[in-house]
């Protein structure tokens, strides 16, 4: 079963797209086409990310693309997101890569680190020579950061953390983790709060091994990390995080990225059981197109997708506006995951018993979709964001 990827637009989408908005879609499309789409089956069953694609995208300005300066691409919220659409309609696990090191390292040392700390990572973070990971979830303390319980004890001119973090995307291939840790440095001002800190991951005391046995987004590298006593100086802190606060702006970046990719993956199954449809005949030679329950999967799927698409352009525009909140963010990316997920398992269901095999894109959608729903706060921690939002009452 080979499916091309036909184009999916119903409603005229394009024509709310900039000139330059449509040139990085698909130049991401084609680098998608080209190199992640022939590997990614072998990668899947392999559980193996594929690594090789890290310095090419680099080169194309992948990563940290909407951060400006220090050698990022400086485009717009909108041009990233279908950046990260094109990824995830590739695999999910690709995305997850460049939403790590972009939104998740590179936004937080652009926005809260030193200008040496920015000049160190930055530039060889944007040519994907240097890779970062992200540790805020520990293995208590997933949905509830704030309970943590890592901390980094100040030594003089170091600190000393000690913590253990789990679920970190990239944590065993990173040159550098980003870790999320409660500072204990009586009588400071920083005492009892929390703090980014920058740990190069060759410090004596860190280690990270990688979780096996996942069925979702296999060819992405997920590791528990280990801190024992490790020490840095003072200069690795990032000087301008204000708490817990600071953590969770990070995550409205990747949270976003997420709304958009997830309307890639859907887009992929949405486009593979439309072409199947056509093509498989049972009862009377004829296409079950042709039935009116296939139809019916089929118009939900392009609907959804279409009011996806709709809600992440307008949370882009009012994010290149610096008006998007993170409530419309979290709608953004509650709502487009479950859509993705939903239109997953309908195709799947289009397939028939084609539809469990890895010829086709939608069972590797289908598991990767269950972890996209649940990381980046889950998909029921968004309604409860949401519901705060609209009613002032915190509900978690
Ligand atoms: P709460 O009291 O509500 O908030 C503390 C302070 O933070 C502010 N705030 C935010 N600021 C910016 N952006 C946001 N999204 C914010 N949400 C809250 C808030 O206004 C407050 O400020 P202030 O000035 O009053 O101090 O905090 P809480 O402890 O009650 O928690 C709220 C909750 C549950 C929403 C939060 O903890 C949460 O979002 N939990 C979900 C955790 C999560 O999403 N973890 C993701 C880990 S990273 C990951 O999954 C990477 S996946 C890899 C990939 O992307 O590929
Ligand atoms: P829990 O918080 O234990 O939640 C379990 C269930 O309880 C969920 O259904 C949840 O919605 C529900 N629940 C919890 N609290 C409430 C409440 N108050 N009200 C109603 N329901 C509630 N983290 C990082 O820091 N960095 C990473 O790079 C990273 N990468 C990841 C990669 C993968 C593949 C995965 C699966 C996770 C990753 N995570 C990462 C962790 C991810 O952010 C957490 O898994 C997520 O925040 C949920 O935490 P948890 O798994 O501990 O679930």
């Amino acid at each position: 079963m080979a499916f091309p990827f036909q184009h999916v637009d119903f409603i005229g989408f394009d024509t709310q797209l900039s000139e330059d908005e449509r040139m990085v879609r698909s130049t991401v499309r084609r680098f998608v086409e080209e190199n992640l789409l022939p590997v990614i089956e072998a990668c899947h069953r392999d559980a193996r990310f594929p690594r090789e694609l890290v310095a090419p995208m680099g080169e194309l300005g992948f990563y940290g693309a909407n951060l400006s300066g220090y050698g990022c691409a400086e485009m717009s919220n909108v041009e990233y997101g279908l950046l990260t659409q094109e990824l995830e309609r590739g695999d999910s696990g690709l995305r997850s890569f460049v939403s790590v090191q972009s939104a998740l390292v590179m936004y937080p040392i652009h926005s809260f680190g030193s200008e040496e700390q920015k000049q160190q990572w930055l530039p060889a973070m944007a040519r994907g020579e240097k890779i970062g990971c992200f540790g805020l979830t520990e293995p208590d303390f997933g949905s509830n950061p704030a309970g943590m319980r890592a901390r980094a004890r100040r030594d003089g001119e170091n600190y000393v953390l000690n913590g253990e973090k789990m679920w970190i995307t990239n944590g065993s291939i990173a040159d550098v983790a980003l870790v999320w840790a409660r500072v204990e440095n009586p009588g400071g001002e920083d005492d009892g709060r929390l703090r980014g800190f920058l740990v190069e991951t060759d410090r004596p005391g860190f280690s990270a091994s990688d979780i096996h046995g996942k069925w979702s987004l296999r060819a992405s590298i997920t590791s528990g990390l280990s801190l024992s006593d490790v020490r840095v100086p003072i200069a690795n802190a990032l000087p301008k995080t204000d708490g817990l606060k600071s953590a969770l702006s990070c995550l409205n970046q990747a949270r976003f990225g997420i709304s958009w990719g997830a309307i890639g993956a859907a887009m992929a199954c949405y486009d593979a059981a439309l072409q199947y449809s056509k093509e498989r005949k049972q009862f009377r030679g004829q296409p079950i197109a042709s039935h009116q329950l296939v139809q019916e999967k089929l118009v939900w799927m392009i609907s959804e997708i279409s009011k996806a698409q709709l809600l992440a352009l307008q949370v882009g525009r009012l994010k290149d506006a610096g008006q998007a909140g993170p409530q419309h963010i979290s709608m953004a990316k509650r709502n487009n995951v479950w859509m993705a997920l939903e239109c997953a398992r309908l195709a799947r269901d289009i397939l028939g018993a084609n539809g469990i095999v890895d010829d086709a894109p939608v069972m590797r959608h289908m598991m990767n979709l269950e972890s996209v729903k649940t990381y980046e706060g889950t998909h029921d921690i968004h309604t409860l964001i949401i519901g705060e939002s609209i009613t002032g009452i915190a509900a978690f």
